[in-house]
């Protein structure tokens, strides 16, 4: 019989060694819950990044992902498909922009949201070739591709990745002034994270973001928010940038776009900046696919019909709120947004993995962010008693 072991063994002998995982292998998965090839269950409360919104093998999702199996897959964009244009047009009908633009892995879309403030910053705002510059946070986390990753703070992603691609400036998250001074005549975009969650589930200051999309309203600069995580209810609205009324200019969405069943991402925007790109100036052979589609169509409705975003803001609330009311010697900070919650532990009581480990032994599934912080962030449709029995197993291991 294969055991664990081997499947550890397997990965260790023929995976390139770009990850540390916690060693459980995870064979099923339904609504909050996953199942471990020895049958030990799980509340899995990283909820693959957010991409799990809807929980594991939601059945509406994957009853439209089988559905469009038997159907048809893959077009290309060489021809329409009869699932991408109702696909867009629910989509913009959801989240209010005018066009959207489907690929695949989160970054890509935003590597397609880079493309498409650059040539607007040419075409439309006039600034001269080849000197666009946009404006970026430190601690960012928006993917690995080579130009996403010249814009990172952190030397993980970087060392020995470069050359880098240049036009980038980084300021401090959370920064007003910085972000004054950084913006020049060339700037095109601020790309910002709502709230940085690799970062180490960082919410930035009281009217942060709505003071940002006003400087960039006054200097005509595309304010860009990437919300591949924090979007689709997890933070307790549709996006979290809705927290402060702010409706950026570009809207970058993946993850919980197909409800965890196969990759979907998409820019959002209005006319004015989608309309740079011309047939021919960008895709993917993937993107917009009509399996994509189908299974995308699904999860949105999912997020709809089970009013999602207002269940993670109350149940988030709550957990907050009991979070921070265990006492510990070893939690500096509680901090959270809906069901993006960050408990962060003192340098004094170590780096948060072995928090993490304790946790898991117990059945609960958390990954540390940043060495210091324990991200809560199950699935939305997780049920109030298995949190309330998180808060307890939390008690016994943060004590
Ligand atoms: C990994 C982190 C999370 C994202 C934001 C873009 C992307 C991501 C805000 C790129 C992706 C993922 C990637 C995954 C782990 C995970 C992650 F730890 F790496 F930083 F969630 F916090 N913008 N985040 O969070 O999307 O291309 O991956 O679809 O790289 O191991 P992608």
């Amino acid at each position: 019989m294969t055991t664990a072991i081997d499947y550890l063994s397997e990965v260790e002998r023929y995976s390139a060694h770009n990850y540390h995982p916690l060693p459980i292998v995870l064979e099923r998965g339904e609504g909050a819950w996953v199942w471990d090839v020895d049958g030990k269950k799980y509340l899995d409360c990283l909820a693959a990044y957010s991409a799990v919104n809807q929980g594991h093998r939601h059945p509406a999702i994957v009853g439209a992902a089988k559905a469009q199996l038997d159907r048809i897959t893959l077009t290309s964009r060489a021809f329409h498909n009869d699932q991408m244009g109702p696909f867009l047009r629910e989509l913009c009908e959801l989240t209010g922009y005018e066009r959207a633009l489907p690929m695949n892995a989160g970054a890509e879309a935003v590597e397609t949201a880079i493309k498409a403030v650059r040539r607007w910053g040419y075409r439309v705002k006039g600034i001269p070739a080849n000197q666009a510059e946009i404006v970026v946070c430190r601690d960012n986390f928006h993917g690995r591709t080579t130009t996403i990753v010249s814009f990172s703070s952190d030397p993980l992603y970087q060392a020995d990745f470069g050359p880098f691609t240049p036009g980038f400036t980084l300021i401090p998250f959370g920064d007003l002034t910085a972000l004054e001074r950084a913006i020049t005549p060339h700037t095109a975009a601020f790309l910002v994270e709502p709230i940085q969650c690799e970062g180490g589930v960082l919410i930035p200051p009281a009217g942060y973001l709505a003071k940002a999309y006003a400087l960039c309203r006054q200097h005509n600069v595309l304010f860009v928010a990437d919300e591949i995580q924090t979007g689709l209810g997890r933070t307790g609205k549709l996006f979290a940038s809705e927290w402060e009324d702010v409706r950026p200019d570009v809207t970058i969405i993946g993850k919980a776009l197909s409800g965890g069943v196969y990759p979907v991402s998409a820019m959002l925007a209005d006319r004015a900046v989608m309309d740079v790109f011309e047939p021919g100036s960008h895709g993917s052979t993937f993107g917009g696919n009509p399996l994509a589609a189908a299974i995308a169509r699904a999860a949105l409705r999912v997020l709809v019909d089970e009013d999602l975003p207002a269940r993670a803001q109350e149940l988030g609330s709550w957990f907050l709120g009991a979070l921070k009311q265990i006492p510990s010697p070893h939690v500096k900070d509680v901090r959270g947004r809906g069901l993006m919650v960050g408990v962060e532990i003192k340098k004094a009581s170590g780096p948060a993995r072995p928090f993490c480990e304790e946790l898991a032994r117990r059945g609960i599934l958390c990954k540390e962010t940043h060495d210091q912080v324990i991200r809560f962030a199950p699935p939305l449709v997780v049920e109030r008693e298995a949190l309330e029995w998180v808060i307890g197993e939390a008690r016994e291991v943060l004590a």
